[in-house]
């Protein structure tokens, strides 16, 4: 019985119906994560990969980042950058948690003088290649720019 209700709760988390006006823009990588070529806010990428039955992805370890710089390479998709679920919220707006689970970022790859918030004005991570080519990173950046971004299997 207990094994019937995993199977229904992983079916209903696996549903994953790529729609909307970035449909199409997408490409699918063999281990379960998706890379949007269409640049979007923060907000919006956050809201697409949830409209899709996925999360916008989360990084706890460099396994994972390892796994997300190999996404985006299989993709081959180039843009500046991609959002993270990585987010400013909260202990007084100073320290980053992971969006879609609400768990604080404890492992990081920010490039060297990131975060910076430059501005006052960046709070959202994003992922690229930032100090030079084939070396991926991580940035803070205004949430309201526009980037690619990674959706990943929602983890139930
Ligand atoms: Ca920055």
């Amino acid at each position: 019985m207990a094994s019937q209700k995993t199977g229904l709760i992983l079916l209903l988390c696996g549903i994953s119906v790529i729609s909307g006006r970035n449909a199409g823009q997408v490409v699918r990588t063999p281990d379960g994560y998706l890379v949007s070529k269409t640049p979007a806010t923060w907000k919006e990428a956050f809201v697409f990969c949830a409209q899709n039955g996925m999360d916008l992805v989360s990084i706890t370890s460099a396994d994972e980042f390892a796994a997300v710089i190999e996404a985006l390479l299989s993709s081959k998709i180039n843009q500046r950058g991609f959002w993270t679920s990585g987010t400013r919220f909260g202990n007084g707006g100073n320290a980053f948690v992971w969006f879609s689970t609400g768990k604080p970022v404890v492992f990081s790859a920010f490039a060297n003088g990131q975060p910076d918030n430059y501005n006052n004005n960046e709070d959202c991570i994003e992922v690229l290649s930032y100090s030079k080519p084939g070396t991926w990173e991580w940035n803070d950046y205004p949430c309201t720019e526009r980037r690619g971004f990674i959706c990943q299997e929602r983890i139930c």
